[in-house]
């Protein structure tokens, strides 16, 4: 099984600023944590950060009939981004929205997610650990299928 993990504008900056929101942690250590709990669950996992929307959706489109799920973290094109849905419903791969602060406790427009209606699963507040757990709903998932 094969996941892709995106990860969308500014979380290259993770651990830099804002840690109330978003904890101390850096994106390398984000992407060390998912990789190491892949590997205990027998999964393989690639990587992706990008600041730019097209990238994003360039990276869902090719991701057809290559990856078995997406972990995907659009950040601010959550609350923006019809592309990101498009791409979503035309691959039709199973994917679980993160967000490492709770969105639905933060400012009205953060509450808002164009992407969740093509996404099996959304975890939001749970900071690192939120990725973990999609990769494992996104495990359950091909197990039941399979
Ligand atoms: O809580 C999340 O994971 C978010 O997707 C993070 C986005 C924000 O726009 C969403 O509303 C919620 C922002 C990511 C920016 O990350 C930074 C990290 C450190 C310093 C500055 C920004």
């Amino acid at each position: 099984m094969k996941l892709l993990i995106l990860n969308g504008p500014n979380l290259n900056l993770l651990g830099q600023r804002e840690p109330e929101q978003y904890g101390t942690g850096t994106y390398r250590d984000l992407v060390d944590m998912i990789a190491a709990h892949a590997k205990a669950r027998g999964v393989e996992v690639d990587f992706l950060q990008s600041n730019h929307e097209g990238a994003l959706v360039d990276a869902i489109q090719e991701a057809y009939g290559v990856y078995d799920g997406i972990v995907l973290n659009p950040a601010a094109y959550t609350h923006t981004s019809v592309a990101l849905l498009d791409a979503l419903k035309a691959v039709r791969i199973p994917t679980v929205e993160v967000h490492i602060s709770d969105v639905s406790k933060r400012e009205a427009f953060r509450q808002v997610s164009y992407v969740r209606e093509a996404c099996m699963a959304t975890i939001v507040g749970h900071g690192f650990r939120g990725y973990l757990e999609a990769v494992d709903l996104l495990i359950g998932e091909a197990e039941a299928k399979a």
